[in-house]
Order: structure tokens, then C-alpha cells, then sequence
């Protein structure tokens, strides 16, 4: 199957400039080290800066929006023409346009895996920042206001059908959330109690031969790894680790996008971590 690199130069749905720049750094002949020898082709998904005056609890509200719809489009459109998409942020609401895309296709078979320092469950009523990428999960299950649709319709992927990989930067809100929701959290503390590989036997038994929406936070990583993005979390996971869930993901599912965001360039002395970047896309696309 070939590929659809689709870039999302946003990061108004986050309180850290810098992301907007992260599917930039990516040259031609970057993509075509990802795709090896597999013919692709690059969009971006156009960011436009709408003027206006938003909530306060959905700050940036018709930018984001705006830009989640043309993703949901642009992600639609590589599902109708049998390509693969992989989609680099941006900042993480943009997940509310891709998942949107994929809910259309597979519907109630759609599962999501969110390998992230946070839990991104928010509402529009629980946040405390008025951030827009702390909802995408909360807007993918359709327990957030209407405004934060993209697709055709509300998306309602089941909570049981979500999995969050790595958080560590969990509010009290989304503790309920996803306890009244039955999403799967394996937080860090209990990925390193139990381990990771007894932690993902856990998932792939749940993930089975199931279409899965793969979306990796660079935050994810813990500092010292990974540096380069809008707002570090202490305490993280190692490259390995990211290759160890991916590596399980595409042996026993069906993985039907990969996205990598929250990626900052200007944060990135001498590309450092844009080569551990390309390396994580690398090795997804040659499961
Ligand atoms: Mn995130």
C-alpha cells in the first residue's frame, strides 16, 4: 500500500508555539528515507489563522477547527484511494480531524492508541486551560460539545476501545472520565511496576485483528531522550520502549494510520531529535 504523508503545520490548540513548524523540518528526500522504496505522496493539510473571539474553555476554537476538518478530509481522502496515511503534527487536536476520518471508514471496529504523557480526555466543561489538544480524546468519544465535530458526524469510539500508553501528567477530571468511560490507561507508574511487555500482552490481547488508530505524543519520551517539543514531562520512556508498543501493535492488529506529534524543531539543536523522529516513522512503516 502506498503512503499518504500528510503534514499539519497547527499548534493553536496547544499554549506552546513551535509545533506548527514540526511536518516542516521533513524534506522530499526525508520522506522517501520513510517510505523506503514505497511510493508516496506529501500534503499539508492547510492551517489558517482565524480571527474572532473564541470561549475561553475552547481557546482558538475556529483555527483548530478549521484545520481538523481539512485533516479529516485530507485523511478521508487517503482511505478512498487505498493509501496508508501517516500524519506529523502539529499539536495533538488534530487527532479530533484523523480520527474522525478513520471512525467514518471502520466505525464501532475503530480502536485508538495513545502512547502520550497525558490522557488528552478532557471536555469542554472539565478543562482547566481551555486548550483545545487536552480534548481529541474526549471529542473522538463524543462526550464533548458539538463544536469539536470535524467529521460528517459526532464520532462515539467506545472507551474500552482506547488505550493510553505512558501518561504521567493525569488530571483529577480525567480520572473520572475515564473511569466512567472503561478506557484502558496504563499509566507510567504501572508500566513500571508491571513491565512494559506484560503491560502490552495486556493491550494486544484486547487489540486483536482489530483496525487501530496509532497516535504517538512525542512527550511520550522522557527528556533527556526526546527534548524537542512544546512542554517537557520528567520521568518518560526510552526510543525502545516507543519501538517495543509499535513493534506489538503492527505484529497482532491492523494499524490503519500512524501520527507523530507535538514535535518543536526550535527546541531541536542540530536536528538531534528529528533523526530519532524519522527513525520511530521509519520503523513503523517497515513493520
Ligand atoms: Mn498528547
Amino acid at each position: 500500500m502506498e503512503y499518504k504523508f500528510i503534514g499539519v503545520p497547527m499548534s493553536t490548540g496547544s499554549p506552546y508555539p513551535g509545533t506548527e513548524l514540526g511536518c516542516k523540518a521533513f524534506t522530499d528526500k526525508d520522506f522517501k528515507g520513510m517510505a523506503g522504496g514505497i511510493a508516496f505522496e506529501y500534503k499539508e493539510t492547510p492551517y489558517n489563522e482565524i480571527k474572532g473571539k473564541n470561549p475561553d474553555n475552547l481557546k482558538s476554537l475556529s483555527s483548530v477547527m478549521s484545520c481538523c476538518k481539512a485533516l479529516y478530509k485530507d485523511v478521508g481522502e487517503a482511505y478512498k484511494n487505498n493509501k496508508f496515511p501517516v500524519v506529523i503534527g502539529g499539536d495533538h487536536a488534530l487527532s479530533i480531524g484523523s480520527i474522525a476520518a478513520g471512525y467514518e471508514v471502520f466505525g464501532e471496529n475503530l480502536c485508538v492508541v495513545w502512547i502520550d504523557a497525558h490522557t488528552d480526555i478532557h471536555t469542554e466543561i472539565s478543562t482547566e486551560t481551555g486548550y483545545i489538544h487536552g480534548m481529541p480524546i474526549g471529542a473522538s468519544m463524543g462526550i464533548c460539545c458539538d463544536e469539536l465535530t470535524a467529521g460528517k458526524s459526532k464520532c462515539h469510539v467506545k472507551g474500552e476501545n482506547v488505550f493510553i500508553i505512558g501518561a504521567r501528567s493525569i488530571d483529577k477530571e480525567e480520572y473520572r472520565i475515564i473511569r466512567e468511560n472503561n478506557v484502558n490507561l496504563y499509566t507510567m507508574e504501572q508500566i513500571r511496576e508491571q513491565g512494559l511487555e506484560s503491560v502490552m500482552k495486556e493491550v494486544m490481547d484486547k487489540l486483536k485483528g482489530k483496525r487501530v488508530h496509532v497516535s504517538l505524543d512525542v512527550d511520550f519520551f522522557d527528556p533527556d531522550v526526546f527534548y524537542a517539543t512544546g512542554y517537557n514531562i520528567e520521568n518518560g520512556f526510552s526510543i525502545e520502549d516507543a519501538k517495543h508498543i509499535i513493534s506489538d501493535i503492527y505484529k497482532d492488529s491492523k494499524p490503519v494510520i500512524f501520527e507523530c506529534v507535538e514535535y518543536s524543531p526550535a527546541k531541536d539543536e542540530n536536528q538531534k531529535d528529528f533523526i530519532k523522529l524519522k527513525e520511530i516513522i521509519t520503523y513503523a512503516l517497515r513493520q
